[in-house]
């Protein structure tokens, strides 16, 4: 009996319909999490998941699941998020959730009974673009952190979680952590170059690297930028140019899978004839192996203490988000190669260095992750691309496994 397909074209034509919420230029999206953009591609998304039968549940933290009550037990779980980053592509995120639907339509059309019932989630806030640290519903959802913790984050535009969640009509009534699934395994686009550079369709992911996110607010004096010498400036722009420059150089030292980035510089009064009085950066710093980590992150310390004297300043650091490196469970990674190799697709395994809501359920049940290529490796870019037939084989991919975990016994 051939191996059940997923209809290619109907996957297609949704990542389409939901990239039709909130475009950019270029071909993307902006659809920041609690926005009214996000809300728009909730609602459409809830709209398919009615129409397909599932029981849709929210819960306190705005995490949507849709469950297909079939069989019994735990569910089998996939899903990712739908929210994006100001600068988004149409597949982060948005791939998984609707593959899992994908899955799920196939099932009910083919006659598939699976033993266990098929469940997909959009989590909450995955990119924590908007509200930090990222993954965050997810987290929520394993007990990671409290829902009440978690509703009084604040936005880098201000407004406070809970309430934006309210606004939105996304405050479930449902307590975190919610019971674990049986397993969960989460379908996206690699975002990187490596599947694309190996030529290979079909990654079965071994883990997610380690991720430091820290806000660091530089504190100077502003002044005149005619009439003040500079050796009376407390000017907090060298500092930040240092530290930035700092960090680059320090990946580049480290080499490995050393990435450190500065993505956010907020510079006050931010006026042409002013010197600055404060300025706010952020540093995303990662590594798949913790101990060189926590070794970046000293060094930064230090470096940052070293530029407070030197400048004359005061410098503050606030721990944005902090993961340690994620090792997924074997057993899922093989079911996912095997299914990836027997359906015909060159497979290989790789670590994750972007972020995933798979990190997080790896703390509940067993899981992992499967790949499919990014064009040039682009992604948090609204021209990024993987191409029909590659989505299609990793939907078909999705398929089989979740099948198969729902008859994997984990004891
Ligand atoms: O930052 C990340 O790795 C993910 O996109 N949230
Ligand atoms: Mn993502
Ligand atoms: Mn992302």
């Amino acid at each position: 009996m051939p191996a059940p397909q997923v209809n290619g074209s109907r996957l297609m034509e949704r990542i389409m319909a939901l990239a039709e919420i909130s475009p950019i230029p270029g071909g993307g999206n902006c659809r920041l999490a609690l926005t009214d953009e996000d809300k728009l591609g909730r609602d459409l998304v809830v709209t398919w998941m009615t129409d397909l039968g599932l029981h849709v549940s929210i819960d306190a933290i705005g995490n949507i699941v849709g469950t297909w009550e079939v069989g019994s037990g735990a569910p089998v779980m996939t899903g990712s998020h739908i929210d994006t980053v100001k600068t988004g592509g149409k597949y982060d995120g948005n791939y998984g959730v609707l593959a899992g639907l994908e899955v799920i339509e196939t099932c009910q059309q083919l006659g598939i009974a699976p033993q266990r019932p098929l469940a997909v989630a959009i989590f909450t806030d995955e990119e924590g673009a908007r509200f930090a640290p990222d993954m965050l519903g997810s987290l929520v959802y394993v007990g990671g952190m409290s829902v009440e913790e978690a509703l009084d984050i604040r936005a880098i535009d201000g407004p406070r979680l809970g309430d934006e969640l309210e606004r939105i009509g996304y405050a479930g009534s449902i307590p975190c952590p919610q019971p674990s699934p049986h397993a969960f395994v989460e379908l996206h686009i690699e975002q990187g170059p490596i599947l694309e550079s190996r030529n290979i369709r079909i990654g079965a992911v071994t883990g997610v690297q380690g991720i430091s996110w820290t806000e660091v607010t530089i504190i100077g004096q502003s002044n005149h930028a005619g009439t003040t010498p500079m050796n009376l400036r407390r000017d907090p722009v060298v500092a930040c140019s240092e530290i930035g420059k700092f960090v680059h150089d320090l990946a580049l030292r480290y080499s490995g899978n050393q990435v450190c980035t500065v993505g956010k510089i907020d510079i006050h009064p931010n006026l042409v004839n002013v010197v600055p009085s404060q300025v706010v950066m952020t540093l995303d710093v990662r590594n798949t192996d913790e101990g060189l980590l926590q070794q970046a992150e000293a060094e930064i310390s230090r470096f940052i203490v070293q530029m407070a004297e030197r400048e004359n300043l005061v410098i503050n650091t606030r721990t944005l988000s902090r993961f340690e490196p994620v090792v997924f469970d074997t057993r899922v990674i093989d079911i996912i190669a095997n299914h990836a190799s027997s359906q015909g697709n060159s497979v290989d395994y790789l670590p994750s260095g972007a972020g995933h809501d798979a990190q997080m359920l790896a703390r509940v049940c067993p899981t992992a992750m499967i790949f499919t290529q990014s064009q040039n490796g682009l992604s948090h870019n609204p021209a990024e691309y993987t191409s029909p037939e590659d989505l299609e084989a990793g939907a078909n991919v999705l398929l089989a496994t979740m099948l198969t975990l729902c008859e994997t016994s984990f004891d």
